[in-house]
């Protein structure tokens, strides 16, 4: 940098802070993180981190896993055992930690575009194995680090770099999708409804099995500037009006039913998981093998 200029600037302040959860989990070097201002990723993040504390893990017993996009840089802010990894392969690494410790608890954190289009192969085969691991899809309904391409959950008629006059695609429905292929929790909750958010994370969590969450999210500066939404204020009021509970949305009339979205658990069963069914043919292979 301009040597004058480099003097003229004050330089860039640590947030003083005063959050315990922030002291424990987050790596203070890392910080601020560098999400446009009003990006929702932060209270997503923090959303995973709360519920992590709450449920008492250790640091040590936590993997984190992304692959690539703006949604996928938090690992990066957080101090767990974590990797970030190529564009939608984060549950193919994650299947690979966790099928070589399965004592470990594997959290892959990834955006609609990295789990749905590029690594959509890898999230149905994930779902339908029920291999024990919470993913947690931030959908903001664009490609955000590249510049706001669509991607397979934007709308039908909405804008984006690479669907100037309206896009023709229909959306995948991310928890439908996942219930679909075999997955044994979904869910779905906004990163303006925080509270119910971590409720639904944390149950995940603590599922056995494949668990998904999809937490739906702000990109004002693509999705936002591109359907002209508004800043992010107007786009999590947006959030509040258009999410309701099933029950909510039952008791509306067909009129009021369009433009709302339902929020709240989807499936919640029981089926045999991955690694502990791998553990059994290996015993089975052992015992037939001393016999
Ligand atoms: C193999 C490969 N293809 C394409 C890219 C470019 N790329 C990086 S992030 C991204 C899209 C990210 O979108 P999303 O997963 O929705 O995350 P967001 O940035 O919205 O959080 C793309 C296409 C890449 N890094 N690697
Ligand atoms: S481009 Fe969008 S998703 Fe990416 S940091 Fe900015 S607001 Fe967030
Ligand atoms: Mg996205």
């Amino acid at each position: 940098m301009n040597g004058n200029l480099a003097e003229k600037l004050e330089p860039v302040k640590v947030m003083e802070r005063n959050n315990p959860i922030v002291d424990e989990y987050f790596r203070a070097e890392k910080l601020p993180q560098i999400w446009c201002p009003g990006c929702s990723n932060g209270i997503v993040m923090h959303s995973i981190v709360k519920s992590i504390a709450e449920l008492g893990w250790k640091k040590e017993d936590v993997v984190i896993v992304s692959g690539i996009g703006c949604s996928s840089r938090a690992p990066g802010y957080l101090d767990f055992n974590t990797l970030h990894t190529t564009h939608g392969r984060a549950l193919a690494f994650a299947t690979g930690i966790k099928m070589a410790k399965p004592e470990l608890h594997v959290v892959v954190i990834t955006g609609d575009g990295d789990a749905a289009a590029i690594g959509g192969n890898h999230l149905i085969h994930a779902c339908r194995r029920n291999i024990d691991i919470t993913t947690i899809v931030f959908n903001n309904n664009i490609y955000g680090m590249t510049g706001g391409q669509y991607s397979p959950t934007t709308f039908t008629g909405d804008f984006a770099t690479t669907s100037p006059y309206g896009n023709i695609d229909r959306p995948f429905d991310i928890v439908n999708l996942a219930g679909a292929a075999g997955a044994t929790y979904t869910a779905r909750s906004t990163a303006y409804h925080m509270t119910q958010l971590t409720k639904f994370i944390k149950k995940a969590m603590e599922h056995k099995g494949f668990s998904l969450v999809e937490a739906v999210s702000i990109c004002p500066t693509y999705y936002g500037r591109k359907n002209k939404k508004g800043a992010a204020p107007q786009m999590l009021e947006f959030l509040k009006d258009s999410f309701v509970n099933a029950r909510a949305y039952e008791r509306l009339d067909d009129e009021k039913k369009a433009g709302k979205f339902v929020m709240g658990e989807f499936v919640n069963i029981e089926k045999p998981e991955y690694t502990e069914e791998y553990a059994k043919v290996i015993d089975r292979f052992r015992g037939e093998n001393n016999g």
